[in-house]
């Protein structure tokens, strides 16, 4: 079966194993030499977390490729240990993607790696992914490329813990919404406003991104010009993550960044253990980002987590999908476990035994719920995929189950594409995406797994 095509429904269902022949098909041909592209169109180039969701996919099918998917992420680390959001393709022309290597200039930076990188990071789901890739396939060759990236792993970590922790309050802080994963998120929408741009900066550029999907399911000019400007103030600081706090014009500490970051500790202690190194510390460190997300960022008011934006030092009000991240976390008490399965269920998220509509990305009850635009109401299977280990993680199958069920069939309805309409289930983005299939076949491979 071709990527991007969908398979034949049996009953109302499609073939477990059509989808998986599609799932594969597309991993097959977004195959680039030593990585998975997110999308041959949209975006040719290697991504940081999609790079972890797709090595998780990987492993059930192609476990080499798996370990080759994260070696070549983390050979472009850089020497202060910050993963790159993107690692550029040097073989693809100027103009393959916006913004590309020029207006980053990562060769200008002292340890940056000798292929051209961006200078933000993503989400740290990476320890996870390696964890879960070898538990996928548990052989020899696993375990040796586990030990191998572990010091990277652990790098990754350190660099987030002691640069990033802008407020000193054991938190990572994201300096662009391109580090939270969730661009054009309504969470951002109050830090954004306060970024000094005009969206009629962005005639001087050319946006790749519209010409291969709709505008109207895309950021807009004025997000994109924001962007721009917060990558020119950091870029032009260094990429150095000193004095952050007097200036640079966007600082937020988001929930679902720091509940990656509390679960890759929890990862990693595994990984030590499988590996014969010390998990005690990492126990230790899960423990207290855990302690902080609760204390910072948990809303008894709302009953759920809410990003903090620190040049206000207030939680954003927007209720989005990212607030449920924390549930992937072992170690988040009781009371917050239950406030959040009370928020997924609730009307706003609407997760369910039998769902009848997908896990929507943004509040589906709020004024700004937008059902086509990337991540301001579309159904993404990696946010999906997180929020179902946490229901598994804290005895929920049943819920676990029919968020499973409400993934499967989106793909066995449309195909692998990037996020889905969440009322009618749609097809939006990219209509070969990487980490839809990866994930399908981690969903498709067993029902409880965790
Ligand atoms: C999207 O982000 C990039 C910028 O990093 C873009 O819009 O061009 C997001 O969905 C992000 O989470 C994802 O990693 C990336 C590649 O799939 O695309």
């Amino acid at each position: 079966m071709t990527a991007g095509a969908v398979p034949t429904r049996i009953g109302g269902t499609a073939e477990p194993a059509g989808l998986s022949r599609l799932a594969v098909a597309t991993l097959d041909a977004n195959w680039e030499h030593d990585h998975t592209v997110p999308s041959r169109t949209l975006y040719p180039h290697q991504w940081s977390w999609d790079s972890a969701f797709i090595a998780i996919g990987l492993a059930h099918v192609r476990p080499g490729r798996a370990w080759r998917e994260l070696a070549s992420l983390f050979r472009a680390q850089w020497a202060d240990g910050r993963v790159p959001h993107i690692v550029f393709n040097p073989a693809l022309r100027v103009g393959a993607y916006f913004p590309g290597p020029e207006l980053w200039r990562s060769a200008d930076v002292p340890g940056a790696p000798s292929v051209a990188t961006s200078g933000l990071v993503q989400p740290p789901v990476h320890a996870l992914a390696a964890l879960l890739a070898y538990r996928r396939a548990p052989d020899q060759h696993g375990l040796a490329a586990l030990r191998q990236l572990y010091p990277a792993l652990v790098a990754q970590q350190r660099y987030l813990a002691q640069r990033r922790d802008v407020a000193g309050d054991g938190l990572v802080c994201v300096v662009h919404p391109w580090e939270s994963g969730l661009d054009n998120s309504p969470a951002w929408d109050e830090p954004m406003a306060a970024v000094d741009a005009e969206a009629a900066v962005m005639r001087a550029y050319r946006r790749h991104d519209t010409a291969h999907a709709d505008a109207a399911h895309r950021p807009t000019d004025l997000d994109y010009a924001r962007y721009l400007a917060i990558v020119a103030a950091y870029r032009d600081h260094g990429y150095a993550d000193r004095d952050l706090a007097d200036g640079h014009p966007f600082l937020v500490e988001c929930p679902l960044f720091n509940a990656a970051f509390s679960s890759a500790e929890h990862a990693l202690a595994d990984i030590a253990a499988l590996t014969g190194f010390d998990p005690g510390p990492h126990r230790v460190r899960a423990d207290r980002v855990t302690e902080a997300l609760v204390r910072r960022l948990y809303d008894p008011g709302t009953g759920t987590f809410q990003p903090r934006d620190l040049r206000t030092d207030r939680l954003v009000g927007a209720r989005t999908v990212l607030g449920l991240a924390p549930l992937l976390l072992p170690n988040l008490p009781n009371r917050q476990v239950d406030a959040l399965v009370a928020e997924a269920t609730s009307a706003r998220f609407g997760v369910a035994r039998r769902m009848d509509r997908p896990l929507p990305s943004h509040d589906r009850t709020a004024p700004d719920f937008e059902p086509l635009r990337y991540w301001r109401g579309p159904s993404w299977l990696n946010i999906g995929w997180l929020v179902r280990r946490g229901l598994t993680t804290h005895g929920h199958p049943e819920l676990a189950a029919g968020l499973r069920r409400s993934m499967i069939d989106l793909v066995a309805g449309a195909g692998c594409h990037e996020y889905f309409h969440p009322d009618t289930g749609a097809g939006l983005g990219s209509p070969a995406f990487g980490w839809t299939a990866a994930l399908l076949l981690d969903l498709l491979a067993d029902e409880s797994t965790c």
